[in-house]
């Protein structure tokens, strides 16, 4: 997690276990429910040896191995802040294996581990309790005093775990071992009762007094009043499995719903949200980073494509569809134009339709309609995308639905960081076509040797320039950022607002905006494109 507690794990934990009221920690068994314990308001963990042992689909008997424990230790400590008591089972070995363990749980920021007094490897208490072997109790000190001398954190618990009951021996049994575990440093004693009311548990308590906390694991008495464990003095209960337990009903109800139903409707409002699965695992804070980090590639960037008008140029083309949609090599202009952007990664394309608007129907493209088409212009259309991807949040390109390009023209616009971008192609005196956009530039220096990684502006930009000051001709193309894109849609909407502008294009908007003073980079080429304009250009768009 991202909060920095202010005290350490082992400290946490080591408060828990000296306060003077009862406190409770609860089972987890992975990085999951470990974050949904915390989230509950529980103040400590316990890793359970049953429950990460049946998470992995392995047995209580050691069958994992203890760094296959630790590893899912270490998720478990990563997704919480609060202290974990880890369920050492025997230490898994003798003192030197325990001087290991204490070492690497330190490590991992684990706060406590407890160790039961049985033989590796261990085997659950409540299954055959009775027939269970318990461990030589001067060998068990010594594991406790290993554990003790191994840890460089102080506050680091060692609790020692006292099975005499749970292998059949009485009270007097329990208490001896408890007194010497307390004398070899264990922090604390938990007393283990497999029977289904407390009374060895308070038996032991009236004997044992205040030497040490007394910790329990109710899952047998659970029909225990917990007032019963205040009023006894006990210092902590472990609700030891249920994390897993609830867990377990909840997977086999569904999965049966699931087999019998064959469909997804009957669960979906009994199964926690995908929502919240992202925010368990902290979703958000990646996109963040992925904001902060990650380049800004294409995959950040939208498109706008006008394809609003019909093309009269073409006739018959465009009887029955726009220009947009006449077919080039076999398909659409404008599907020509989506894979351009799609072979840089542009998937959020929007198309301003208007003119036959229903049979602008490709897959995968958000349309917008200008339904005003006729009486509009470029520049209405393009308010209408803007406002559409409200604002928009993502850099912009925006291109007309009847040019084609090569995806050298998208690539390099989304490698430009400036707020406003045109491409200008130095090659004019070549391109039939350059009338139509009637946008002649004239730049802050002609393409040339010079203008290589120079940064160029835009001076000046119409169809009446001088010739000698013409650098080239706009394409068509104008990335925005989305400050710029805020910009442009207040200084389009003045645009619009004069007498006879209505129809006015994307050449009056840059006019503005260069007369406003705001910069307009310039990247220039020769060729990668092609404006479809008449007949002839549908013929050599063949070739392109
Ligand atoms: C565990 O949770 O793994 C325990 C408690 O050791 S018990 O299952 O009661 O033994
Ligand atoms: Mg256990």
């Amino acid at each position: 997690m991202s909060s920095i507690p202010s005290i350490s794990p082992s400290s946490q934990f080591r408060k828990l276990l000296l306060s003077n009221q009862l406190e409770f920690i609860c089972e987890a068994h992975n990085g999951l429910s470990a974050k949904i314990v915390q989230e509950a308001g529980f103040l400590g963990i316990w890793a359970s040896g049953l429950s990460i042992s049946a998470q992995f689909g392995v047995r209580d008997n050691n069958e994992a191995s203890w760094t296959q424990v630790l590893e899912n230790l270490e998720f478990m400590s990563d997704a919480t802040t609060i202290p974990i008591l880890l369920d050492g089972d025997t230490g898994y070995g003798n003192f030197n294996n325990m001087q290991r363990l204490v070492r690497k749980l330190e490590q991992r920021k684990i706060a406590a581990v407890c160790i039961e007094d049985k033989l590796f490897p261990k085997t659950n208490s409540f299954i055959k309790g009775n027939a269970q072997p318990m461990a030589d109790m001067q060998e068990f000190c010594g594991k406790i005093k290993a554990g003790k001398d191994a840890q460089s954190d102080q506050d680091f618990s060692i609790i020692a775990r006292v099975e005499a009951f749970i292998c059949g021996w009485g009270l007097a049994e329990a208490l001896r071992r408890a007194e010497a575990y307390h004398q070899a440093g264990a922090d604390g004693i938990l007393i283990h009762s497999a029977l289904s009311v407390p009374d060895e548990i308070l038996a032991f308590k009236q004997e044992w007094g205040n030497r040490c906390p007394i910790v329990i694991v109710p899952t047998k008495y659970y029909a225990t009043p917990t007032d019963v464990f205040r009023q006894h003095g006990i210092s902590m209960v472990i609700w030891a499995n249920h994390m897993l337990r609830t867990a377990v009903a909840a997977m086999q109800k569904t999965a049966r719903t699931l087999k019998e139903d064959e469909q997804l409707l009957s669960i979906e409002d009994k199964v926690a949200p995908v929502s919240e699965i992202f925010r368990l695992q902290n979703a958000a804070e990646l996109q963040v980073a992925e904001d902060r980090y990650l380049p800004k590639g294409a995959e950040g960037t939208a498109a706008i494509v006008l394809a609003a008008s019909r093309g009269k140029e073409l006739g018959e083309l465009t009887e029955l569809q726009p220009k947009t949609m006449v077919k080039i090599q076999g398909i659409p202009i404008l599907s020509h134009i989506v894979d351009a952007y799609n072979a840089v990664g542009i998937k959020d394309i929007v198309v301003v339709r208007g003119y036959k608007k229903e049979t602008v129907n490709l897959p995968n493209l958000t349309y917008v309609d200008n339904d005003d088409f006729e009486d509009t212009g470029e520049l209405d259309s393009l308010l209408k995308g803007l406002q559409f991807l409200k604002g928009p949040a993502k850099d912009t390109i925006i291109s007309y639905g009847d040019v084609l390009f090569n995806k050298y023209i998208p690539q390099s616009l989304c490698q430009e960081t400036a707020d406003c971008v045109i491409f200008v192609d130095s090659n004019w005196q070549e391109q039939s076509s350059y009338a139509r956009l009637g946008g002649f530039t004239e730049c802050s220096i002609p393409n040339s040797r010079r203008a290589f990684n120079a940064k160029i502006f835009l001076k000046q930009l119409g169809d009446n320039l001088p010739k000698e000051s013409i650098h080239g001709v706009w394409m068509g193309f104008l990335k925005v950022s989305p400050v710029a894109a805020t910009l442009i849609i207040e200084v389009i909407a003045e645009l619009l607002a004069k007498p006879g502008n209505c129809k006015a294009g994307i050449p009056q908007l840059l006019q503005e905006l260069v007369k406003r003073n705001h910069p307009i980079r310039v990247l220039y080429t020769a060729g990668h494109w092609l404006d479809i304009n008449s007949l002839e250009d549908v013929v050599q768009a063949g070739n392109f």
